[in-house]
């Protein structure tokens, strides 16, 4: 389980997001400070800190991410340009909120490797 987080208020509705896809387990809505002309983040609404706090009773539910993170890029129309997703997973390589998200970022050109 992850602390209370920003998301936490979001999933529960006590701060606004920009919703474009729910489940009952997971929650897109668009980054406040994008990085690209379409940038979701795709959240679990049971909270865990990042991947390297996963267990295998979350494998279902980190499948089911995925699949959501798919259903967004199909909506958003990257299907045909394709699409980055990104986890950041603590503090060192970028990660600011702790509670598991992924980045669906698309509609520009990306390098690699990352900075
Ligand atoms: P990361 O650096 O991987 O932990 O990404 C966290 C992202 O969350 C960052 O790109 C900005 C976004 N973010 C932070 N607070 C809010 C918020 O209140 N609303 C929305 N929509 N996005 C937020």
């Amino acid at each position: 389980m992850s602390e209370e987080t920003i998301f936490s208020k979001i999933i529960r509705g006590e701060i606004p997001c920009d919703k474009v896809y729910e489940t009952d387990e997971v929650l897109a809505f668009r980054d406040i400070n994008p990085a690209a002309p379409v940038h979701v983040l795709v959240i679990p609404k049971r909270s865990i800190v990042h991947v390297g706090q996963a267990h295998q009773d979350d494998a279902l539910l980190l499948g089911k991410l995925m699949l959501a993170a798919k259903e967004v890029a199909r909506l958003e129309g990257l299907e045909e340009s394709g699409f980055r997703l990104v986890i950041n997973n603590g503090a060192e390589v970028g990660q600011t909120v702790f509670h598991l998200h992924v980045h669906v970022l698309g509609g520009r050109a990306f390098s690699w490797p990352p900075g």
